[in-house]
C-alpha cells in the first residue's frame, strides 16, 4: 500500500515559539522529530481534499531533506496540490505571496530564519495560514497540544519527487507543482513600486550594495535589483544561497553584517546599502555613512507613503511591536491614523491587516512590511526605500533627519545577553516581575518611573489576550527599558533588554546611542540586575 501508517512517540517541547518551531538541526534529525510536528500539524486541520498547500525553505542544511518528508505526509493527508518552491526553496515573504495568489488553504516554511545554519547550527517549521500569514497562537496551541499525543504518522511509501525543474508530478492523488520561486513574489512587487523611477535612479549612477548574506534573499534581489531594475551586475554580493550560509550569520544588524557597513563607511562607499536574513523578511537599510534604526525606518516609510504607487490613496493605520520605539507613533499621531501596539512576533499583525487596520508595520528586530503580504518582507522594504530616494531626491540620511526634525530622535539600543542558562533568566524575570506592583512611582538610579508593568495584549479584532509580553519600566518623560526572554534562541535562554529615550533637541541628537542611553542602562541594571543573573559584564550583541 502506498499510504503507510507507522507507530510513533511523542517528544517533548515541541512548542513553537515567537516564529514556529527552532531546534538544533542535529534535533531535528533524529527520526520522526519533524513527522511528528507535521503530523500533529495535520491532524488538527481540517480535511485537506479540494486544498492547496504550499511548502519552501530558506534553503538551509537539511532543508531539501525536509520538504521530501513533507511531500508525502501532505499526500497522505489528502492535499489536492502542493506548491513547492524550485529546489525547495522560497524566501518567507514569497510563501505568504504564493499563499494568497493561488488561494492555498496555507503554507508551511522550513526556516530558522536569522539563527545561523549549516549541521551544528538550527532548523525551524512554522505554520502560515490562509491569508498568508502566521499561525495565530490559538492554532499554534494546538499544535502543540497535538504533539503530545501523536501516536501514529502518515504518509506515503514513495521515492523523492524531483524539485530542481519547474513542472508537475503527482504522490498518489496530489498534484505536486514546482513553481518558480521569485515569479509570484515578484508581480506584486511591480504593483507597488515605481520601477520606472527606480530604474532611473540606477541609470543615472546610483549605487545600492545589497548584501544577501548567502542566504534566500539573493534570488530574489537578484531578479528584481539587476535583472528587471537594471543595477549594475554586483550590486547584489553573497547572491547564492548556501546550506551554512557560507558561515556568515545571517541576521542583518550592524554586528552581523559588519563587512556591508564597512562598505558603506569606506572612502567611495555606495549611495545606499541593504542587507536581508536568512528568509529574507528581514531587512537592514543604511546610507552613507550612516545606519538607519528599524525603528526609524518604520516611522519614515509610513510618513512618506504616499509618494509610492501601492500606497498612493494613504495608509489606514500602523503597528508595532512593543519593543519597538515610539517614532512611529509619531509619525501617526500627525498624520491623524491610528498606531496599534502588538507583542512581539508578526503574527500578531495579520487580524489587524486582514480587518483593514493597518496598513505598514513593524519591529525594531529589522522587520518592516505592509498588507501586500502577512510577512514581514527584507526587499519589499529596501525597494520602498530606492523608490522614496528616486522620488524624493533626498539621500537616506537626509529622510531619515528630517523624520528627526519633525518629530525628535527617538535613540533606541537593545541589548542581548545570550546562552545564559534558563533557570537564571527565569530567575531574572520571576524577580522582576515581582518588583513591578512597587516601582511605579518611585525613582530608581535617579530616574522617576511612570509605570511599570507586563505588557498583556487583547487582540482588537478577535479580542483574544496574550499575556506575560514583556516587562516594560516607563519614566514619566516616556523613556522606556524593556525585558524580554527570546522567543527564538535553541541554546539555553537570551535575554532581551530594550531601551529607548526621546531626545528632541536636535543639537543632542548625534550623541552615539549607547552615551545617550547611559542612565537607562544603569536603571536597567539597578531594576533587574542583569549582572548577578547572567554573569556577564556586558551584552554579547548591542544593536
Ligand atoms: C525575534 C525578534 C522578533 C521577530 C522574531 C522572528 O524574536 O525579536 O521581533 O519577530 O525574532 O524573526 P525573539 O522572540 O527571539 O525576540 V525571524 O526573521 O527570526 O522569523
Ligand atoms: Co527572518
Amino acid at each position: 500500500m502506498p499510504i503507510i501508517t507507522l507507530p510513533t512517540t511523542p517528544f517533548e517541547g515541541q512548542r513553537p515559539g515567537t516564529s514556529g518551531l527552532r531546534k538544533k538541526v542535529t534535533v531535528f534529525q533524529q527520526s520522526r522529530y519533524l513527522e511528528n510536528f507535521v503530523q500533529a500539524l495535520f491532524d488538527v486541520l481540517p480535511d485537506a481534499s479540494g486544498q492547496t498547500l504550499v511548502v519552501g525553505g530558506d534553503g538551509r542544511f537539511h532543508n531539501r531533506v525536509a520538504v521530501q518528508t513533507i511531500l508525502r505526509m501532505a499526500a497522505a493527508k489528502g492535499y489536492a496540490r502542493v506548491l513547492v518552491g524550485q529546489g525547495g526553496i522560497l524566501s518567507t515573504p514569497a510563501v505568504s505571496a504564493v499563499i494568497r495568489k493561488h488561494g492555498a488553504s496555507g503554507g508551511i516554511v522550513l526556516s530558522a530564519s536569522h539563527n545561523p545554519g549549516g549541521p551544528d547550527g538550527d532548523f525551524g517549521i512554522k505554520y502560515n495560514v490562509s491569508n498568508g500569514g502566521p499561525a495565530p497562537e490559538k492554532v499554534t496551541d494546538a499544535i502543540y497540544a497535538r504533539t503530545q499525543q501523536v501516536t501514529q504518522l502518515h504518509m506515503t511509501d514513495t521515492a523523492d519527487v524531483a524539485l530542481d525543474a519547474v513542472g508537475s508530478s503527482r504522490i498518489e492523488g496530489t498534484d505536486i507543482v514546482v513553481i518558480d520561486p521569485v515569479a509570484d513574489y515578484a508581480e506584486v512587487m511591480r504593483g507597488l513600486f515605481d520601477f520606472a523611477a527606480i530604474r532611473r535612479l540606477f541609470a543615472s549612477g546610483f549605487r545600492l550594495r545589497y548584501d544577501a548574506m548567502c542566504a534566500v534573499g539573493g534570488p530574489y534581489a537578484k531578479a528584481l535589483l539587476e535583472g528587471e531594475l537594471g543595477a549594475p551586475a554586483g550590486t547584489v554580493v553573497n547572491a547564492a544561497p548556501m546550506e551554512d550560509f557560507g558561515g556568515l550569520h545571517p541576521d542583518p544588524n550592524p554586528v552581523n553584517a559588519e563587512d556591508l557597513i564597512a562598505h558603506l563607511f569606506a572612502d567611495n562607499a555606495p549611495d545606499m546599502g541593504a542587507a536581508s536574513d536568512g528568509d529574507a523578511d528581514r531587512n537592514m537599510v543604511v546610507g552613507r555613512r550612516f545606519v538607519v534604526s528599524p525603528s526609524d525606518s518604520l516611522a519614515v516609510l509610513a510618513a512618506h507613503a504616499s509618494k509610492v504607487p501601492g500606497y498612493r490613496a494613504g495608509i489606514a493605520g500602523v503597528a508595532r511591536s512593543m519593543p519597538t520605539s515610539t517614532a512611529v507613533d509619531r509619525v501617526a499621531k500627525a498624520m491623524g491614523i491610528p498606531c496599534f501596539e502588538t507583542p512581539t512576533g508578526w503574527k500578531f499583525f495579520g487580524n489587524l491587516m486582514d480587518a483593514g487596520k493597518v496598513t505598514l508595520c513593524g519591529e525594531e528586530s529589522y522587520g518592516t512590511g505592509s498588507n501586500h503580504v502577512r510577512e514581514k518582507d527584507g526587499l519589499w522594504a529596501v525597494l520602498f526605500w530606492l523608490n522614496l530616494v528616486a522620488t524624493t531626491g533626498q539621500t537616506v540620511e537626509q529622510l531619515v533627519r528630517g523624520l528627526w526634525n519633525e518629530h525628535g530622535r527617538c535613540v533606541y539600543s537593545r541589548h542581548d545577553y545570550e546562552a545564559i542558562p534558563t533557570d537564571k533568566a527565569d530567575a531574572l524575570m520571576r524577580e522582576l516581575r515581582a518588583s513591578l506592583p512597587t516601582l511605579g512611582g518611585t525613582s530608581v538610579a535617579g530616574l522617576p518611573i511612570a509605570f511599570a508593568d507586563d505588557f498583556a495584549y487583547t487582540d482588537p479584532v478577535d479580542g483574544s489576550v496574550s499575556q506575560r509580553q514583556g516587562v516594560r519600566i516607563v519614566l514619566t518623560d516616556g523613556s522606556r527599558v524593556v525585558f524580554r526572554l527570546s522567543g527564538t534562541g535553541t541554546e539555553g535562554a537570551t535575554l532581551r533588554v530594550y531601551l529607548e529615550r526621546h531626545e528632541p533637541d536636535a543639537s543632542r541628537q548625534d550623541l552615539p546611542a549607547q552615551e545617550a542611553l547611559e542612565p537607562l542602562i544603569a536603571l536597567a541594571e539597578a531594576v533587574a540586575q542583569v549582572r548577578r543573573y547572567t554573569g556577564m559584564d556586558r551584552p554579547s550583541v548591542m544593536t
